[in-house]
C-alpha cells in the first residue's frame, strides 16, 4: 500500500453563536479537510483547524504547506512506515494543526486497511470518554445559563471557564456565578489563554479561592519565564500548559522549569503519533494530562475522543470534546452525539467517520 494523493480542502461553517478567550474569537470553523488516499483505494481523513493567534497557521498556509512540502515528502511511502513519515514531515518546522491532520489522516488509512479501529490500534482503553464543556467569554448570567443547557441536555458537569480578562473581576464575577448556579458537584477548571500578568493571575486566583477549582491553564505567557515559575509556585491547584506546550522539548521545557504541572494533550496540533510521544512523557514524569480541544468540528473532536479512549491516563478526566455543538452544521454523514455526558468512539474501521458528500459540497471554498 503506498500514498498516491494527499488533498488539502478548506470549507467553512458558521457557529452559531462566536467562541471568545482571551487570545482571540472564532465566529466561523474556517478549516481545512486533509484526505489521504492510497493506491488500493482507501481514504483517510482528518480536519486541520488553522488558530493564527495560537500557532500562526491559516487556511492558506495549511494548504500551501501541504500541497508543496508534507505531499511531495511523502507521496510513494507506506502508510504503516509511521516514523519515516513522521522523520520527513519533520524536517519542516512549525505548522502542527497541518502535519498533524495529515499524520491523523495516516492513522485512519491504516485502520481502514487493518479493518480495525484507530483508538484499539491506539491503546484500546475504553470505549467512550467523559465530556468537558468550554465555555466562552460572556456576561455571568449567559455563561450560567448555556452550562444549565449543557448539564440538562446532555448530561456535561465539568466545565472549563475561560477567563483572562482585564480588569479579572467579570471572570471571578463569572466563575462565582457559575458555582452558585450549578453547585458543589460541578466540577468548573479555568483557561486564560495568557490573558494575565503573572500578578494579576495571583490575585485572581486568590479570589477565586473559595470556588473549588480543579486547574488552572496557561494563565500568563510562558515568555513571561520568571514570573510564571513564580506563579506556578505559589498556585494551589495544577497549572496546565496549554499552546506553550506544544512539542515534547516543550512540554519537557515547561514542567522540569516548573512553568507548568499538567499538560494538554491536543490531536488537532499533535496528531496520533506525536500526542503518544506527549503521553508516555508525561505518564514517565508522574503529571496529570488533560484532552484539549482546538476549537475542533466532529470531526476533530473524535480524533481527540479516539486518542483520550485510548488510554488510562488520558480517561481519568473529561476531555473537551462539546464546542462543535455550537456549529450550525458539519461534514460528517453521521453526526456525534453527546449522551449521559459521554461521547463514544465507534468500533468501526479507522476512526469510523464518512464526510456527506453533499456537505463538502455545499462547504467547500475551492471550488
Ligand atoms: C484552549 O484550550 O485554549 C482557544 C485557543 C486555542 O488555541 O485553543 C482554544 C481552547
Ligand atoms: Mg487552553
Amino acid at each position: 500500500m503506498k500514498i498516491t494523493a494527499i488533498e488539502a480542502i478548506p470549507f467553512a461553517i458558521p457557529y452559531r453563536k462566536p467562541l471568545r478567550f482571551a487570545s482571540g474569537e472564532v465566529s466561523v470553523a474556517e478549516h481545512v479537510l486533509v484526505r489521504v488516499h492510497t493506491d488500493d483505494g482507501l481514504v483517510g481523513v482528518a480536519e486541520a483547524p488553522p488558530r493564527p493567534f495560537t500557532y500562526g497557521e491559516t487556511q492558506e498556509s495549511i494548504i500551501a504547506v501541504i500541497a508543496r512540502i508534507f505531499e511531495p515528502a511523502i507521496l510513494g511511502m507506506s502508510p504503516l512506515d509511521r516514523e519515516a513519515i513522521r522523520a520527513r514531515l519533520d524536517r519542516t518546522v512549525g505548522n502542527p494543526t497541518a502535519r498533524a491532520a495529515v499524520d491523523m489522516a495516516i492513522w485512519d488509512v491504516i485502520g481502514r486497511s487493518l479493518g480495525l479501529p484507530v483508538t484499539t490500534l491506539l491503546g484500546g482503553f475504553s470505549t467512550s470518554m467523559r465530556v468537558a464543556h468550554m465555555l466562552g467569554f460572556a456576561p455571568p448570567a449567559v455563561m450560567v445559563e448555556e452550562a444549565e443547557r449543557m448539564r440538562s441536555v446532555y448530561g456535561i458537569t465539568t466545565f472549563k471557564v475561560k477567563v483572562g480578562r482585564n480588569p479579572f473581576r467579570l471572570d471571578v464575577d463569572v466563575c462565582r456565578a457559575l458555582r452558585e448556579a450549578l453547585g458543589p458537584e460541578v466540577e468548573l477548571y479555568i483557561d486564560g489563554n495568557r490573558g494575565w500578568s503573572p500578578s494579576e493571575a495571583a490575585r485572581a486566583l486568590r479570589a477565586m479561592a473559595d470556588l473549588d477549582l480543579t486547574l488552572a491553564e496557561e494563565l500568563c505567557p510562558a515568555d513571561d519565564v520568571l514570573g510564571r515559575r513564580w506563579l506556578v509556585a505559589q498556585c494551589s491547584i495544577p497549572f496546565v500548559a496549554d499552546e506553550s506546550a506544544v512539542r515534547p522539548g516543550e512540554v519537557t521545557r515547561e514542567l522540569l522549569s516548573g512553568s507548568a504541572d499538567a499538560i494538554s494533550i491536543k490531536t488537532a496540533r499533535t496528531g496520533f503519533t506525536d500526542s503518544l510521544r506527549v503521553l508516555h512523557q508525561c505518564e514517565g514524569l508522574g503529571v496529570e494530562v488533560v484532552m484539549g480541544n482546538q476549537i475542533d468540528g466532529q470531526l476533530g473532536t473524535m480524533c481527540t475522543a479516539v486518542f483520550g479512549a485510548a488510554f488510562a491516563r488520558t480517561s481519568r478526566r473529561p476531555g473537551e470534546l462539546s464546542n462543535f455543538l455550537d456549529m450550525s452544521d458539519d461534514l460528517l454523514a453521521e453526526p456525534l452525539e453527546i449522551r449521559d455526558g459521554m461521547l463514544a468512539v465507534r468500533e468501526l474501521p479507522g476512526l469510523g467517520l464518512e464526510i456527506d458528500p453533499e456537505k463538502l459540497e455545499r462547504y467547500r471554498q475551492d471550488l
